[in-house]
């Protein structure tokens, strides 16, 4: 929430420099693809899991993946599938559930998007079929959602964020999975989600370096990840990975950490996410970090008013993408996510996508507003403001079809 310190005015952004994606830290410039590969890249996928993200475990020996419902829905035009992914031996310990949609008419492995949501599955598409998330949501009556639990009313609430239908006709299938899942979305001190279930003896919190919420959101998706890499029907070689906000953010360090993930998608992700965070334009890591304490490592509160101190921003953790697909969505009046933030990062990791071999950003001048640009790398700020649209998903889909060709 913007508060009397928020700049929103454009001549009051601080001048700043970046710190290059192209210099080592043995003060060499990267001058080919393999000098990226073995060393800056580790270099900068270090620096964001000690310092921003903080560190994440490997999955666990004993996960489980269980199909627990199938069936038809759409009038028939998409086949439905729910997976629970058991993490341990328990079947009553910690879980999460995959609701996979594909096109009834398609044949052969197809692509995937796969994106986490804010209030269960449920609330995708107004399918009586989808189990009814029961864990602990974030209160917003107009989700229906009662006493931080999903009631009837919240089916089909957020369906306008997931255009399935419109997905499914394009070809593609359409993967979720709530993150309230992985760990509830407020402060508790990491009791209530997967955390515990890699404490050390004796431990109770992550240390410093080690992973916050927005590290268990990522780790459940490339948990997901690794059950479509077992589902024959998904074509494992394109999935695509997007989210809006908070997890925008997610999406961006799984694409980052899992190159598993063949096209990824950054809608409205803004602070901790896309946005530079040096311009200190809207939400700033202080905001971030004293209304969310839970989503980053706790390194992560050290930059709190001091940007400059990071030896990363946000421009770098696009590059961990490259050279595969990244778009990067913006809203004209989603300020508080500073849409040229998101460009100029866009246009940051630039440089790294046309060393390895790729167009990047086809533009080096912010685009008008719905007028959107696609290379390997793809930016649109459209008009509206903080949401996922149809039309957001309309570039998704032309970009993934240009990126991802089967
Ligand atoms: C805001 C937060 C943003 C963004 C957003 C959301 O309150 O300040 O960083 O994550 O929530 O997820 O919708």
């Amino acid at each position: 929430m913007p508060t009397a310190n928020t700049n929103y005015d454009e001549a009051q952004v601080p001048s700043y420099t970046l710190p290059e994606t192209l210099l080592m830290e043995n003060g060499e410039t990267v001058a080919d693809a393999a000098a990226w590969t073995q060393t800056r890249r580790p270099e900068i996928l270090q620096l964001f899991q000690t310092q921003v993200f903080g560190e994440m475990p490997a999955a666990l020996p004993d996960m489980r993946f269980v199909v627990t419902e199938e069936g038809q829905a759409l009038g028939g035009r998409a086949r439905r599938r729910q997976i629970s992914v058991y993490f341990t031996a328990d079947n009553d310990g910690p879980s999460m559930d995959i609701l996979l949609y594909l096109p009834a008419d398609a044949k052969g492995p197809l692509p995937v998007f796969l994106g986490l949501n804010f209030f269960g599955n449920h609330t995708v598409l107004l399918d009586p079929e989808i189990h009814l998330n029961p864990r602990w949501m974030r209160a917003e009556k107009k989700n229906g959602i009662v006493d931080n639990r999903a009631t009837i009313d919240s089916r089909g609430c957020l369906a306008s964020r997931w255009c399935v239908d419109e997905v499914l006709a394009r070809g593609y299938g359409l993967a979720t999975v709530y993150s309230g899942d992985l760990d509830p979305d407020y402060d508790d001190g990491y009791q209530n989600g997967i955390h515990p279930l890699f404490f050390k003896e004796g431990q109770t919190r992550p240390a410093p370096n080690e992973w916050g919420t927005i590290g268990a959101w990522t780790w459940g998706l490339s948990r997901a990840m690794d059950y479509l890499q077992t589902d024959t029907e998904v074509d494992r070689a394109r999935v695509a990975v997007l989210g809006l906000s908070r997890l925008g953010k997610t999406s961006l360090w799984a694409g980052a950490c899992d190159r598993r993930f063949a096209l990824v998608i950054s809608n409205e992700s803004g602070c901790g996410g896309a946005a530079l965070s040096r311009r200190r334009y809207g939400e700033t890591i202080k905001d971030i970090n004293e209304t969310f304490p839970h989503w980053f490592c706790d390194n992560f509160r050290r930059y709190n008013d001091a940007e400059d101190l990071l030896p990363v921003d946000q421009h770098m953790l696009l590059a961990l993408c490259a050279p595969r697909p990244l778009y990067v969505a913006s809203a004209v009046e989603d300020r508080w996510c500073d849409p040229r933030g998101e460009f100029l990062a866009a246009l940051g990791a630039d440089p790294v996508y046309r060393l390895l071999g790729t167009q990047g950003l086809p533009v080096e001048v912010m685009p008008a507003v719905d007028q959107p640009v696609m290379g390997r790398i793809g930016y649109h700020i459209r008009s509206g403001g903080h949401d996922l649209t149809a039309y957001d998903w309309a570039q998704y889909l032309d970009f993934a079809d240009r990126q991802l060709p089967g």
